[in-house]
């Protein structure tokens, strides 16, 4: 039998990061985005669907006959309110009223580490930071991702879905600065990551970090590992060339002690690149 999953924001970089990862025989990737995803090549099992998440009448369609959800698609850094309520807030509301009047299963939602922002480097107990931490949003941002698995919480009590909130740290193919040597998430962890929440045995709810097995880690792996993600990779192989040229980690600076980093710093309500 084949399983199909849809993957929202399907076009942006966790999306095309993930696409040859989750391709699997026997599933069929079903990718939506406001910005139509290439169609499949040869061999390859994908089906597109240009779409917003806030248009009830396409993900109706979109979730029919799925197996499970992927929610990527919305804003994913610092913009205006209004913005932030209608794509992440309500897109998401939008989502898990699709998947539930479709009888889908499972829902894997994309939160964030800004959900917790605010949680510095001196709270983590040994073992690091847990995964459920109470939330502590350091942006309009980050309020969307409290709402986003708020959403995922409600759907579950409820309606008995499956659904994992992935606190993401940074998940790109390469760390880039000293915070991301802790933040970090390889592609191919990501990938497991994503497995593990597709594979999980009983329906529950569960908040999870996603990063990798970094040396410099201080969030913690255990709600991950409980249910079978099982990181490999390390940016410690990155952590020479990009220290270069930085001075060591200064816990003064609050953007380097705290979860969100710059975010948590920056302007509420603004564009992060204006
Ligand atoms: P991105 O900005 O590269 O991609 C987001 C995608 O969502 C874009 O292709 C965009 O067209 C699409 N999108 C936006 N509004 C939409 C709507 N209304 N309907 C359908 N599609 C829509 O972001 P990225 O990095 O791929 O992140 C994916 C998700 O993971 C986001 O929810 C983000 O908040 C979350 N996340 C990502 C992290 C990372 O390190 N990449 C870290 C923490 C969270
Ligand atoms: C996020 O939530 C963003 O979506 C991503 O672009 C990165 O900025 C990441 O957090 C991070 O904290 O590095």
């Amino acid at each position: 039998m084949t399983e199909t999953v849809l993957i929202t924001g399907a076009n942006g970089g966790l999306g095309r990061l993930m696409r040859p990862r989750l391709a699997q025989p026997g599933r069929t990737l079903r990718l939506l985005d406001l910005v139509q995803p290439e169609p499949g090549g040869p061999g390859e099992d994908v089906e597109v669907i240009e779409a917003s998440v806030t248009d009830e009448a396409a993900m109706r369609t979109a979730c029919a006959g799925a197996d499970a959800v992927i929610h990527l698609g919305g804003i994913s850094v610092e913009s205006p309110w209004a913005g932030i309520l209608a794509n992440n807030i309500d897109g998401t509301r939008v989502v898990m009223e699709a998947a539930r009047d479709a009888g889908v299963r499972r829902v894997v939602l994309a939160s964030s580490n800004h959900a917790v922002g605010f949680y510095e480097m001196a709270e983590a107990p040994e073992g690091g930071l847990p995964a459920d931490l109470f939330p502590r949003p350091d942006t309009y941002y980050g309020v969307s991702k409290v709402a986003v698995e708020a959403l995922g919480s409600l759907f579950h009590e409820r309606y008995g879905i499956d659904v994992s909130c992935l606190r993401i740290g940074s998940c790109f193919e390469k760390p880039w600065d000293p915070r991301s040597l802790w933040t970090w998430m390889s592609p191919d962890d990501g990938a497991r990551l994503f497995e593990a929440c597709l594979a999980t045995s009983e329906p529950g709810f569960r908040t999870i970090w996603g990063i990798s097995r970094n040396t410099r880690n201080w969030w913690s792996l255990e709600a991950g590992e409980a249910i079978g993600y099982h990181p490999k990779d390390d940016s410690e192989v990155f952590a020479a060339e990009i220290l270069e040229g930085w001075t060591e980690v200064d816990l003064a600076v609050p953007e380097q002690r705290l979860v969100g980093g710059k975010f948590c710093t920056g302007p509420l309500g603004r564009d992060q690149n204006s």
